[in-house]
């Protein structure tokens, strides 16, 4: 691990993925991009090591992407995450999210040329959770608004700590999930996922629950129109 030289003391233990779900143990040797608060990459670390909880109290913190999808009503695309998740299980959540990985159409040091890697990481886990195919979304028809700096525990051991690049595309696609990844899906308008958060046997993911409280219902209403006054913003937003 290139981290090493800067978190000598990184928790690197190989018993945390005990009991887990062989295929997502498997993708938790992906290689994530390793930041500083300002998202300058400078290094790499596995998914494994960017999401235990004693790493992340050390400051680690990785590129990270987070897909809202709307359909030809507006309506937004929501997935329930599979059991199978070592990270936030059976919770809702928005479309897609995942990292862009040190994959060569992935990377780009800051932006714009980061928007670019991100895009390109949207379109393979658009695929690989939910089978929507590259055509369905082309990379030009997303929109990317901005970056959220937050930090969130899971269940004590793993949590997230990312810049997250937040990426809108309006289309009508063709969805055929993956069991390992999304256990459930649908479209919700913004009143009934209002709705949808009174419902106290739902579970929500921490960061979706920030974007709602912030910003989602405000972008949503511009979809169609003004959407451009949010897009490619330069600042940061800490959360
Ligand atoms: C990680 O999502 C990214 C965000 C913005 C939380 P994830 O846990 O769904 O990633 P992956 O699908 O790669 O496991
Ligand atoms: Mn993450």
């Amino acid at each position: 691990e290139t981290i090493l030289s800067l978190f000598p003391d990184i928790d690197t233990r190989s018993d945390a993925l005990e009991g887990h779900d062989e295929e997502q143990i498997r993708l938790m040797d992906e290689v994530c991009i390793v930041t500083d608060e300002g998202d300058l990459p400078i290094g790499t670390a596995s998914k494994k090591l960017c999401h235990l909880m004693t790493n992340i109290d050390k400051g680690l913190l990785h590129r990270a992407f987070s897909v809202f999808l709307f359909n030809s009503k507006n309506e937004l695309l929501l997935q329930q995450r599979a059991t199978e998740k070592i990270t936030f299980p059976d919770m809702w959540t928005n479309t897609c999210c995942s990292h862009p990985l040190n994959l060569a159409n992935e990377t780009g040091s800051n932006l714009p040329d980061s928007i670019m890697g991100v895009k390109h990481a949207a379109q393979r886990k658009l695929d690989h959770e939910l089978g929507i195919k590259k055509e369905q979304v082309p990379l030009d028809d997303f929109h990317f608004l901005t970056r959220i700096h937050y930090k969130a525990p899971s269940d004590g051991k793993w949590g997230e700590h990312e810049i997250d690049y937040i990426l809108f595309i309006k289309a009508e696609v063709d969805v055929d999930p993956n069991a390992n990844e999304v256990q459930d899906t649908r479209y919700v308008s913004a009143e009934e996922l209002k709705k949808l958060f009174d419902d106290p046997s739902l579970k929500f993911t921490p960061w979706f629950k920030l974007i709602c409280q912030s910003m989602l219902f405000e972008w949503w209403e511009h979809l169609d129109s003004g959407l451009e006054k949010y897009e490619n913003e330069q600042e940061i937003r800490r959360m």
